[in-house]
């Protein structure tokens, strides 16, 4: 009888269920609920709320139980939901979720014949969520990172500088503003956490990784940081979860999803993890020294390792595996790789062709590509830096010096994190074969092309049937439901990038020097 793990991806845009056969490594069974789409009554666009002010965030969390009971009833159409072992939900980082006291009573309460998005209202201390694309905090974050002795300790200490859509300084935003509904909170949970209680029906403890995304835990020991606690708000410890490792079982599944969707009694729910370290799972990445590559609007890097440095303009988090995960995000990511096809009016096919019959080195031209302002690191201006006498009319010098230059910005800010052996990419851009060949030559690494589309929700699937499989039987099946058959990108010419990246790093230095010369004075 086949044993399958239910995988649910909690992403901004959308909730998406997979279910991964144990026995044959495969996606079973999809479905997935677009919230602007599928439930437009909640008035959602791109899966927030909109809002005239465009640093704010905010998410009903009520729509996600909705969403979860759709996506359910619609997988139940294609599979068999009584073969269903273990759940695990992969969630958006960093967004947090108040109950009040009648919180775990309902929960633990909750009858199939009604909703479970109606009966859990009366148990939300407010009713939106703010997202990780909520930036209002820039206040609190300079006040925390001044109690904690700044960037550098602040990053020490919880993993990350302070940062607006981290957890912590949403919660001391929400303290000082609306203190009547702060008072009403007994547990703030997060987006993992909030939706693996609602399967538990329990309060459900956080996962390290996640954790990690709230500047509130010290993450060298998986404990709630009293520094950070008291750095952020009076009285905040008794509202947070109880932190468990990755490995840890979050309880059996609530009768309400047994009743209502027919999934058995005993079905395990592991802990939620963040969705970065379900994608890193779900991409095959269980050794130190692999990386995850995502080449999107924005290009992101994950490195999985142990007792990994914090990194500067980066996050240090904790993959399902236990294993140290540092993410670094670059803005100029495809976005800048567009601005350039489209400045030389190529498609992605002539681009590539341009690239590569460009020398690798561009004869020792190299650029910036800070089209945008970056956040690694973060830039105070905008627009790309080119080494002197770069000739900026050559369409096959300047897209590939972009490749280079993305690619050297990349191997600069990961070297502190120790030598890679592989890297996986994902994304529109691990399509492009002078992209992969570029970054296997400067970061002097193999690259991986990689496709999946479902990595989070396959790393929750994956995250669910650890906790019914043994060690070994989970491994293999972890190593079939990821494996590749892409052909591999290996190095061909990194001794050509040995200096150049010592340019590119000088050019860096002084660019950034004189760029906050230029802010402070203005
Ligand atoms: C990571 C982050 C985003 C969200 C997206 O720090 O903010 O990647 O996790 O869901």
């Amino acid at each position: 009888m086949s044993v399958l793990g239910l995988g649910i991806d909690a992403s901004t845009q959308s909730l998406t269920l997979l279910v991964l056969d144990a026995s044959s490594a495969e996606i079973v069974a999809r479905s997935s609920v677009r919230f602007d789409d599928d439930l437009p009554g909640w008035g959602t666009l791109g899966g927030q709320l909109p809002n005239q002010d465009e640093r704010i965030g905010e998410a009903p969390p009520l729509l996600w139980i909705e969403a979860l009971d759709l996506a359910l009833r619609k997988l139940s159409a294609n599979v068999d939901l009584s073969l269903v072992r273990a759940v695990a939900v992969a969630g958006q980082q960093h967004g947090s979720v108040y109950l009040n006291g009648s919180a775990e009573r309902t929960l633990g309460t909750l009858t199939p014949t009604l909703p479970a998005s109606q009966q859990l209202r009366s148990a939300l201390a407010r009713p939106v969520a703010p997202l990780w694309t909520d930036s209002r905090t820039s206040v609190e974050c300079g006040e925390i990172r001044g109690h904690l002795g700044g960037a550098t300790s602040a990053a020490k200490l919880t993993g990350s500088d302070l940062y607006e859509r981290f957890t912590g300084p949403q919660i001391r935003w929400f303290a000082k503003n609306e203190p009547e509904a702060w008072t009403d909170t007994s547990h703030v949970a997060l987006v993992s956490s909030f939706l693996t209680g609602v399967l538990a029906g329990r309060l459900a403890p956080l996962d390290w990784g996640d954790a990690a995304g709230t500047n509130l835990m010290n993450v060298r020991r998986g404990a709630w940081s009293s520094t950070a606690i008291e750095a952020t708000v009076a009285d905040l410890e008794r509202r947070l979860p109880d932190l468990e490792p990755p490995a840890h079982c979050a309880g059996s599944l609530s009768p309400y999803f047994c009743e209502r969707f027919g999934l058995p009694a005993g079905c395990r729910v592991g802990i939620g993890v963040g969705d970065n370290p379900a994608a890193a799972l779900g991409a095959g990445l269980r050794e130190p020294g692999q990386a995850l590559l995502s080449l999107g609007t924005s290009d992101t890097v994950s490195v999985l390792g142990r007792d990994l440095p914090a990194v500067e303009h980066g996050h240090l988090f904790v993959a399902p595996s236990g294993h140290d995960l540092a993410l670094l995000c670059f803005r100029n990511g495809s976005l800048a790789r567009e601005a350039v096809r489209d400045r030389f009016g190529l498609d992605w096919a002539g681009f590539d062709e341009t690239v590569l019959g460009t020398p690798p080195g561009c004869e020792g031209h190299h650029l910036l590509p800070w089209f945008e302002p970056e956040i690694v690191p973060r830039t105070v201006g905008q627009g790309a830096v080119h080494s002197p006498g770069f000739p900026t009319e050559d369409a096959g010098t300047y897209c590939r010096a972009l490749l280079e230059g993305q690619a050297m910005a990349i191997e600069r800010h990961l070297s502190p994190l120790g030598r890679l052996t592989e890297l996986r990419a994902v994304g529109g851009g691990s399509q492009s074969r002078a992209l992969l060949q570029v970054v296997a030559d400067v970061l002097d690494c193999p690259v991986q092309p990689h496709s999946t589309p479902d990595g989070a929700g396959l790393g929750a699937a994956l995250q669910a049937l650890r906790f019914v499989l043994s060690r070994d039987a989970w491994e293999e099946l972890a190593d079939s439901a990821t494996a590749v058959t892409a052909p591999r990108i290996n190095p061909r010419q990194a001794e050509v990038y040995v200096a150049l990246k010592e340019a590119s790093r000088r050019l860096a230095s002084e660019a950034l020097a004189s760029r906050s010369a230029i802010a402070e004075a203005s």
